[in-house]
């Protein structure tokens, strides 16, 4: 079995922050644990509004705390967030994300994420990336 507590994990490495100023996530849970799935505590600073397009990856998201919305771009639909929420991203929709106020996600992704991603320039993740060294 492993454990790891997110204080404890956030004053590593493993906690990304985003150079677009939107976001940071602890990276809890990696694809070099096996587990083929990656596990995330992500922060959605407020005032964040920016797109993503996970073309590589399929993504869930629960809304622990604060408030904001989620716009598929296809439809033009926007889905309010509060805690409890969960979006599901899985026709790897390509989104908008709004943080009215500090969001804190916990967010799954299929396949894992290596460690080290941040978004490029479609808003998605490339599958290889560099690993967290502790
Ligand atoms: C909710 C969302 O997708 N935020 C971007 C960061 C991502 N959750 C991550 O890398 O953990």
């Amino acid at each position: 079995m492993i454990v790891r507590t997110l204080q404890d994990a956030e004053k590593t490495n493993r906690k990304i922050v985003s150079p677009d100023g939107n976001w940071d996530s602890t990276r809890m849970l990696l694809k070099d644990d096996n587990m083929g799935f990656s596990f995330h505590i992500t922060t959605i600073y407020a005032g964040a509004d920016f797109q993503m397009h996970y073309q590589n990856h399929l993504e869930s998201v629960y809304c622990m705390s604060g408030e904001g919305e989620v716009e598929t771009l296809a439809d033009g639909v926007k889905y309010p967030i509060t805690p409890g929420t969960l979006y599901i991203l899985d026709k790897h929709d390509k989104h908008v994300l709004r943080a009215t106020k500090e969001m804190k996600m916990a967010c799954v992704f299929n396949p894992p994420l290596n460690g080290k991603e941040v978004h490029n320039a479609e808003g998605a993740y490339e599958l290889e990336a560099e690993t967290i060294s502790e």
